[in-house]
């Protein structure tokens, strides 16, 4: 009898399909360098990633699936969703800072600094990724009406559920616990201060918490005093906390723009013009809706300018392609030399 059930953290046939024979699987639950922390059938274990993964640009990252052999990570299995951000001190690449995450809570807190815009972003980044967004509006305790700023952030949120909380009288906390259900593997992102940390606690609970951790322990049943980055909750649901997430950037996100914007994409079908720039053509039906106040202008200038960070994120990464392109290309050239001589 395996000492853990991996179905706990969400393994089912669908990824077991995909594992090699003969390979063990776990998950990620905490990364360092050079190495991992994986939960298993037989309790928590670190192993290895070899070199080769950063070789050939495959990120291992908390919350992926992986196959194991001899202490070491040999596969990664396929992703049903990957958080992104730029690597730091790196040119335009990106690393994976989270992997198979299936809700994606943004939380800001209400007040006078919340802020439309930034919303946006994190919006199109988390439509992007796979997973699905949700938004967490925090410190309803300080303000009168909380449904005023419920209202304003779903005008920039189309399909995206909006929840209202206080971690400090747990007004709401239940309804965001309840997304969270069995096997199910969420993460809070948001700026520094609006919550995330009080948020988690409360979810976890610190007492039961350490009960889960027992359950991913070592042989030895020993506390591991690493950092947990991959936190089982108490009612079977799953929240990752990795240093990197907090900081979530936009990275190539054409389809995530769409997602989040759909009000606007819908509009742009309905223009006369197939090529209608928005700008002054007749039977243009976003400036109608600015015009009717449907639409405002400062979402509209928010659309445009993403767009405009889109083109350029997409032509440096052509950019970094083809410069890696061409060293390919000289590689393969030197191994001809080789060979043209050897003959
Ligand atoms: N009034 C009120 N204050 C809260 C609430 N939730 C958190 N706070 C306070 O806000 C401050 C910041 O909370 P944190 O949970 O540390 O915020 P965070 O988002 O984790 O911040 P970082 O760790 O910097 O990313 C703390 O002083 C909390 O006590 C709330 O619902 N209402
Ligand atoms: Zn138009």
């Amino acid at each position: 009898m395996p000492k853990f059930d991996l179905a706990t953290l969400g393994w089912d046939a669908d990824l077991a399909s995909h594992l090699t024979a003969n390979l063990q699987p776990a998950r990620v639950v905490a990364g360092h360098r050079g190495e991992v922390d994986v939960a298993t059938e037989d309790g928590r274990i670190r192993v290895a990633v070899p070199r080769r993964f950063a070789r050939d640009g495959q990120d291992v990252a908390v919350g992926d699936w992986v196959g194991l052999a001899t202490g070491a990570v040999q596969e990664v299995l396929p992703r049903r969703s990957a958080l992104i951000r730029h690597a730091a001190g790196k040119a335009t690449r990106a690393q994976v800072v989270a992997a198979n995450v299936d809700i994606v809570f943004v939380v800001t807190s209400v007040g006078p600094d919340l802020d439309l815009r930034r919303l946006e972003r994190y919006l199109v980044t988390i439509w992007e990724s796979g997973a699905r967004p949700e938004l967490i509006l925090s410190k309803i305790d300080r303000v009168d009406d909380a449904t005023a700023f419920a209202r304003e952030v779903a005008t920039v949120a189309p399909d995206v559920p909006v929840h209202t909380v206080s971690a400090v009288t747990g007004e709401g906390c239940d309804a965001v616990l309840a997304r969270i259900t069995r096997g199910t593997t969420a993460v809070l992102v948001g700026s520094s201060g609006v919550g995330k940390s009080t948020l988690l606690n409360r979810f976890a609970g610190a007492d039961v918490m350490s009960t889960g951790e027992v359950r991913l322990d070592d042989d030895e049943g020993r506390h591991t005093t690493t950092h947990r980055e991959l936190i089982l909750l108490p009612n079977g649901g799953i929240l990752i906390d990795t240093p990197g997430i907090r900081e979530l950037q936009l990275w190539s996100a054409e389809e995530g723009l769409e997602a989040a914007f759909s009000d606007i994409e819908s509009l742009v079908a309905t223009c006369r013009f197939s090529d209608c720039s928005h700008e002054s053509e007749p039977g243009c039906a976003v400036q109608a809706a600015i015009a009717d106040g449907t639409l405002t202008e400062q979402r509209y200038a928010s659309w445009r300018k993403l767009q405009a960070e889109l083109q350029v994120i997409a032509a440096r990464q052509d950019a970094l392609v083809a410069r890696d392109e061409k060293r390919k290309w000289k590689l393969l050239s030197a191994d001809e030399k080789t060979r043209t001589r050897n003959r």
